[in-house]
């Protein structure tokens, strides 16, 4: 059986990480939609590198839940037949257990250079913006958080949608169906043929979208769901 699982911010709302559109949803208030976008880059680089410089400093305080390890568990049964995609940024996945996860969003931990397009890991003990180093491929002092932001191409498209096609079954944890194009992988794979399943604390905006919906914590659900 060749399993798709998409997961967004809600799988790791249990180890602390903070979701976008829960509560308040706001960034010392500001709206996700106006820090995540080239133009706030451009307009203000020093409170996106601040929104983001908090946000890689908080990851050394969290740790992966037992939605992150059921995956990982996962990964060990069906080996090449799982493609776990997330939207995240964070390293939970990772430090759950899992080795191959798809970041259609980027990582926290890894700068992009506006000079020559690599991937490099963010500068160790560098802060915000004045403080980065210049790129070490290319010496370009042009280095950003190496993220997608509304208005770009989320990484691997072609290979999501591949894998999507081929999927027997779409699993979707802990996301609002808020943001395009992982909202629409629902129908995608649907369209394709797969069976889909949401797992999220509570109906999605494309809750009717799939097959079967659980409502509960990931953290709970994820391993009923595994195991
Ligand atoms: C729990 C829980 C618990 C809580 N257990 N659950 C079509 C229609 C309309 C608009 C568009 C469209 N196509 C494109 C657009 C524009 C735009 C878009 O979608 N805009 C919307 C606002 C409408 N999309 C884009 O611009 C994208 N690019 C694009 O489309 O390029 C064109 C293209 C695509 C493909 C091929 C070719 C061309 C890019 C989107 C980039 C999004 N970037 C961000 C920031 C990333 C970096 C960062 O992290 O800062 O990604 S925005 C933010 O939202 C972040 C997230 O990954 C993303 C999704 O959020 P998520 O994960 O769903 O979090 P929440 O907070 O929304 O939801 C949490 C959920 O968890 C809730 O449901 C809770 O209930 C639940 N939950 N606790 C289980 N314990």
């Amino acid at each position: 059986m060749r399993v798709v699982v998409l997961t967004g911010a809600g799988i790791s709302a249990e180890s602390g990480v903070p979701t976008f559109r829960d509560a308040d949803g706001l960034w010392e208030g500001h709206r996700v939609e106006d820090v995540a976008t080239p133009e706030a880059f451009e307009r203000a680089p020093g409170v996106v590198h601040a929104f983001y410089d908090a946000r890689r400093e908080a990851l050394d305080t969290v740790e992966p839940n037992p939605a992150h390890h059921a995956l990982a568990r996962l990964e060990q049964a069906l080996g090449d037949d799982l493609f776990l995609v997330t939207q995240n940024i964070d390293d939970l996945h990772e430090r759950g257990g899992s080795t191959r996860v798809h970041h259609m969003h980027g990582e926290l931990r890894s700068a992009l250079c506006l000079g020559c397009d690599a991937h490099v890991p963010w500068p160790a003990e560098q802060g915000g913006l004045g403080d980065l180093p210049p790129c070490p491929r290319c010496g370009s002092c042009a280095l950003r958080p190496d993220v997608v932001w509304f208005g770009e191409v989320p990484y691997g498209m072609d290979e999501i949608l591949g894998h999507l096609a081929e999927a027997d079954l779409f699993v979707s944890v802990g996301t609002s169906g808020a943001v395009y194009p992982a909202a629409g992988f629902v129908q995608y794979a649907r369209a394709h043929g797969a069976r889909t399943l949401e797992l999220n604390l509570e109906p999605s905006e494309g809750s009717h979208l799939f097959h079967d919906a659980r409502h509960g914590p990931a953290g709970v659900l994820v391993p009923e769901w595994v195991d």
